[in-house]
Formats: structure tokens, sequence, C-alpha cells
């Protein structure tokens, strides 16, 4: 029988792997998910020992968004505050995922609907099977984008595809979401987790007071000038360089040997 707990948790090797567990409803976000996903974020921050979150999805679904049974809406009675919903759980998971300092990859294994296909894309380093999909579903039940859709897609894939991927609700395949840009790969699905893994692996060894700030960098730079920017770079550049990650790199570049990074 599958664990009753709606989002699992597994460390291994510097990489906490949290998984949406609700297959029987395609993972799709009911309150209890929220919280789940939210304290593993927070288990993935506070643990010195995390270098890098893989997310996925249990099942033939990554995350299928809201939990549409969750609230019973056609009996004609007071309509629910959507704006409370997301002020009070969307918005601070999307912060959360963009202010964590460490790399967030994303394995899509399945179907990425509504919420669940912004959350995707709020990760860092998104990889997708094959045989998955995003929707911009919210359309077809008369709402908008949201957890930053409406900020991340005219970003990743320009506004012509963002408008029309919003108000028409089309699937997009894997591969036309790489070819496109709005994620970093698509991969057969037998190999998604291996890649993922990989990918993880990579980071978790890496430089990640780096990696962090990169993060950071990238995700400011659409919201200041370039003068402005470059002052952030330089800020930035300083703390790295005063990291025992730096001279490790450089050291064991001129040593011509791989370099052993911890973090820090
Ligand atoms: C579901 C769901 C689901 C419940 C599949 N809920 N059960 C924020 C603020 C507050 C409120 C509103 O929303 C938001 C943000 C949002 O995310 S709005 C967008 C919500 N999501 C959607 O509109 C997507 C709804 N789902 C679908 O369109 C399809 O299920 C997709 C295209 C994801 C997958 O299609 P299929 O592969 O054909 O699977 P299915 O439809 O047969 O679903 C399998 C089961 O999962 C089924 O249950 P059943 O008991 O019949 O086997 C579905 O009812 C259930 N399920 N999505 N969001």
């Amino acid at each position: 029988m599958a664990d009753a707990k709606p989002v699992l948790t597994d460390y291994r090797d510097g990489i906490l792997q949290i998984t949406l567990n609700r297959p029987e409803r395609l993972n799709a976000f009911n309150e209890e998910t929220h919280r789940y996903l939210r304290a593993a974020l927070t288990q993935a921050q506070e643990n010195a020992e995390v270098r890098a979150v893989l997310m996925t999805g249990a099942g033939r679904a990554f995350c299928a968004g809201q939990d549409l049974s969750d609230r019973d809406i056609r009996a004609g009675g007071e309509a629910p505050d959507l704006g409370h919903t997301l002020e009070t759980l969307y918005n601070p998971l999307v912060r959360q995922i963009r202010e964590l300092r460490l790399p967030v990859i994303c394995a899509v294994n399945g179907v990425a609907a509504g919420a669940g296909a912004n959350i995707a894309l709020a990760c860092d380093i998104v990889l997708a099977a094959h045989s998955a999909k995003f929707i911009q579903a919210f359309s077809k039940i008369g709402l908008v984008p949201d957890s930053g859709g409406t900020w991340f897609l005219p970003r990743l894939i320009g506004e012509a595809r963002a408008k029309a991927l919003a108000m028409t609700a089309e699937p997009v395949s894997a591969e036309t979401a790489a070819s496109w840009g709005m994620i970093w790969k698509s991969v057969p699905d037998a190999d998604l987790m291996k890649e993922a893994s990989v990918l993880a692996e990579q980071l978790a060894n890496g430089a990640t007071a780096g990696l962090a700030l990169t993060k950071q960098l990238i995700q400011q730079a659409s919201q200041q000038p370039l003068d402005a920017h470059l002052d952030s770079e330089r800020d930035a550049q300083r703390t790295a360089g005063n990291t025992n990650d730096y001279r490790e790199g450089v050291t064991s570049f001129l040593e011509k040997r791989p370099a052993k990074f911890n973090g820090s």
C-alpha cells in the first residue's frame, strides 16, 4: 500500500529527494501537501549536510496543481477566497524555492498541470521525461496562471507563447518545452531519475556556496538594470572569493587533480 504521507523525503549523500506522494490524485496539492513540502524544504535549508534538492512525483504524474475536490464550490455557497489560498500556501512555497540557498532540481516524471507546472518552473533546473506534459490548465476553470506562472512563462518562452499557453491550456510536450527553453532537458522516461540523480550528485559535490550566489544573481537579473547588477556581481564575487571552495578550486586546477569541495 502507498505510504500515507503526501510528501516523502529521502536523504542520501548530500541530496534531499522530495517526492510528492498522492498518486491517486496525480499528486494534486491539498493543505497537508503544502505543509509537508514546506517542512521538507525547511529541513533542506537547515541541515548543513544537504547540498542539493531533487523534487519529483510518485506514480504517473508530477503534480496536477490544486486538488479541485478539496472544497465543493458547486453548491452555490459563498465563493472561497483564492487570494487567501495563494497568500498563505502557494506564494510562500514559490518564495521558499526561489530563496533556498541550494540548487533545486525538478524531475518532472509525468503531467505537470496548473500550479504543478509553475512550481516545477520555479525550480532551478528542470528535467522532464519524454512522456511528461506541461499544462497551464487554469483558463479551463476560469482562473489565471498562479504560482509565478505569469512571471516565469514570458521570461522563459516569450510573451507570444506565454499568452497562447495560458489562454488555450494547450499541453506542451517535454521535448517542445526543452526546445523552447522552458526547461533544461527532456530525457527518455527510463533515464529520468538516473539523469536527475547524477546531476544532483554533481551539484551536491560542487562549490555550493558559489552555486547559491549564482542562483540569487540570475534571479535578481531581471529586476535591476545592468549597472546595479554589475555591483551585485562584484559583491557576490567578493563573497565567493572568500570561500574555501574557491581556494580548493584553484589549487586543484594547478595541481591537476579533481577538486574536493565542501560547500564552505
Ligand atoms: C485530480 C486533479 C486535481 C483533484 C487529477 N484535483 N483530482 C490555486 C488556488 C486555489 C484554487 C485553485 O487552484 C489554484 C491553482 C491550480 O492549480 S488551478 C489548476 C488545477 N488543476 C487542474 O485544473 C488540472 C486538473 N486535471 C486535469 O486536467 C487532468 O487530470 C490532467 C490533464 C492533469 C491529467 O489527465 P489524465 O491523465 O486524463 O488523468 P485523469 O484526469 O483521469 O486524472 C486521474 C485522477 O486524478 C482522476 O481521479 P479518478 O478518481 O477519476 O481516477 C482525477 O479526478 C484526479 N485528478 N487532477 N487537480
